[in-house]
């Protein structure tokens, strides 16, 4: 007994402890928790990515800390381990007819996250796409470049019959960028998209609306160009609520750094900042809750300078704004999630709620999350959200709105 009490005290004490050091935790009790490590004979370029079919080695996650230990390698997948511009988080380099971020296709068309998206308005959405192909930019300088998109809403991933066959909104003048619009579309709402180019045929399609369903038009959308881009495009709408709004910007933002981290930019080997340091964790620390509040910090009160869950929870109860997961299926985008990602009992995770989606035979939550891997990243769990017998589910935490600043 007195040595059960002992345990527990001393883990009270690790867990407050870690708490303090502000970091991201996995579970104090880690023995089941593993990360998988490659090899440091097997990244021959040096570029912290191990070639495929890379030997591996599982170690124990430690609680803080985010990287293999020694020189172990943290990722594999270098598709081209004799060339460190080669590997897996970066952006594809244009008309070089290489695969340089190891996703197998070649000089595919990227989706570019950008400030000036902020001119989404409450019901259109604006999709950027970059150019990587001669024949791509070629057809879109002569209009011959058009788009069929697929979206949905996140809170109703299940719904796919918005198919969309359309011009650019608008194309750079040297054909290498294109903007697409969605319209129609509801306010204050996260929208995911998937964009296939097509050469437009003259004659196949009778453009009346800009907007056409797929039914009503034959073929043209049948010559694809460009290798496809299978990632989706997330986005969000704006509204004429002000505190809509905000989350809105702070959604907004966080696909920034979606996007930097996708490019390598930020996060595990970042060009710009490694792991969490963009959002003011210390170098291979956990960052998943000083991700959260970086975005949310100019639009929230008194959030700024909070860099742990522990703290989180205790800023949303000391606003009365911490629910259980009843409160799940009202949570707004941009709202505050606690988890136990690893359903261990131990809260040591934290994101920025996206998404109810209830519309499938499991119901689901979105979510926007930093340090995933080391990396920013959007996340779907499915479960019983909406029941406080959910052992991932530890916590909602709602922006109200004296909480703005
Ligand atoms: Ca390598
Ligand atoms: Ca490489
Ligand atoms: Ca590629
Ligand atoms: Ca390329």
């Amino acid at each position: 007994m007195r040595e059960r009490i002992a345990r527990s005290f001393f883990r009270l004490l690790a867990t407050a402890f870690l708490a303090l050091a502000g970091v991201c935790l996995t579970a104090v009790d880690s023995q089941a928790k593993t990360m998988v490590c490659y090899h440091p004979e097997d990244d021959h370029d040096g570029d912290g990515y191990a070639r495929l079919g890379a030997r591996t080695h599982e170690v124990g996650a430690k609680e803080t800390r985010l990287r293999c230990p020694g020189t172990w390698i943290d990722f594999g997948g270098d598709c081209d381990d004799y060339n460190a511009a080669v590997h897996p988080r970066r952006s594809e380099v244009p008309v070089n007819n290489q695969d340089d971020n190891c996703n197998v296709l070649i000089d595919e068309p990227e989706y570019v996250y950008e400030t000036s998206l902020l001119q989404n308005s409450a019901n259109t959405i604006r999709i950027h796409v970059h150019l990587n192909d001669r024949l791509t930019r070629d057809l879109a300088k002569t209009g011959l470049l058009w788009v069929n998109v697929k979206y949905f809403r996140l809170y109703k991933s299940d719904v796919t019959g918005a198919t969309y066959i359309l011009p650019p909104k608008s194309v750079s003048e040297n054909g290498n960028d294109i903007i697409v619009e969605l319209g129609g579309l509801e306010p204050a709402t996260v929208y995911a998209a998937r964009v296939h180019l097509f050469r437009f045929r003259p004659g196949t399609v009778t453009v009346e609306d800009i907007q056409i369903p797929k039914r009503n038009i034959n073929y043209a959308w049948e010559d694809p160009v460009g290798d496809v881009d299978m990632v989706r495009f997330y986005s969000m709408t704006s509204s004429s609520d002000p505190n809509l709004r905000r989350r809105y910007l702070m959604v907004m933002k966080a696909l920034l750094e979606y996007q930097a981290s996708a490019r390598g930019e930020v996060g595990y080997a970042g060009s710009i900042a490694r792991d969490g340091t963009r959002y003011q964790a210390e170098l291979d620390r956990k960052w998943c809750s000083e991700f959260y509040v970086w975005n949310a910090r100019s639009q929230v009160e008194g959030i700024a300078g909070i860099d742990n869950w522990e703290d989180l929870r205790e800023f949303f109860s000391g606003h009365h704004a911490l629910y259980g997961a009843s409160g799940i299926p009202t949570a707004l985008p941009g709202d505050y999630l606690s988890l136990d990602s690893d359903n261990d009992g131990d809260i040591n995770h934290s994101a920025m709620f996206l998404a109810y989606d209830g519309s499938g035979a499991s119901a689901k939550v979105w979510t926007l999350e930093g340090n995933r891997r080391n990396a920013v990243d959007i996340q779907t769990r499915s479960g019983n959200w909406g029941s406080e017998a959910n052992p991932t589910m530890r916590g909602v935490g709602k922006i109200k709105s004296a909480m703005w600043r």
